[in-house]
């Protein structure tokens, strides 16, 4: 083999190499549901339910809630748009939408479709901000005051 051609290869492998660095960064970049919603049948103890709405405005109503520990949040999708509702730092790196008290275990509803339910029980005092994975951008996001 040449030197020519023994460069030419090593441009060709350096090139791939790169197309595929490049695919995987954005990859992990882009934000990617990757179940629906589990949950239609949780236990939910002895705590309330509270409702909060997920609308085709892309918007959870209220935005803001307060609630006790024990209390289950239930978001409905009133619409027709699926919406997510995610407090994991890890579903969406550098987001400044997402928070949690320190010890609380992250949650992520995965697809949740028109007319679907997600629910989750808080057990653990503080203030949980999350959004909605494909509509950070649009504004989407909400807190919960667990009191
Ligand atoms: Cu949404």
């Amino acid at each position: 083999m040449n030197r020519l051609s023994r460069i030419t290869i090593a441009a060709i492998i350096g090139l791939q190499a790169m197309f595929w660095l490049a695919a995987f960064v954005l990859m992990k970049l882009t934000p990617q549901v990757t179940q629906d919603s589990q949950q239609t049948a949780r236990a939910t103890g002895a705590g309330t339910i509270i409702a909060v709405e997920m609308n085709d405005n892309l918007r959870f109503a209220p935005t803001e809630i307060t609630i006790k520990a024990g209390d289950t949040v239930e978001w409905r999708n009133t619409g027709s748009v699926r919406h997510t509702v995610t407090a994991d730092p890890g579903r969406a790196p550098g987001s400044k939408n997402i928070a949690l008290p320190a010890g609380a275990e992250t949650f992520d509803s995965g697809w949740v479709k028109g007319g679907q339910v997600f629910r989750y029980t808080f057990s653990e005092p503080g203030v949980y901000r999350y959004i909605c994975l494909p509509h950070e951008g649009a504004r989407m996001f909400g807190t919960v005051i667990v009191g």
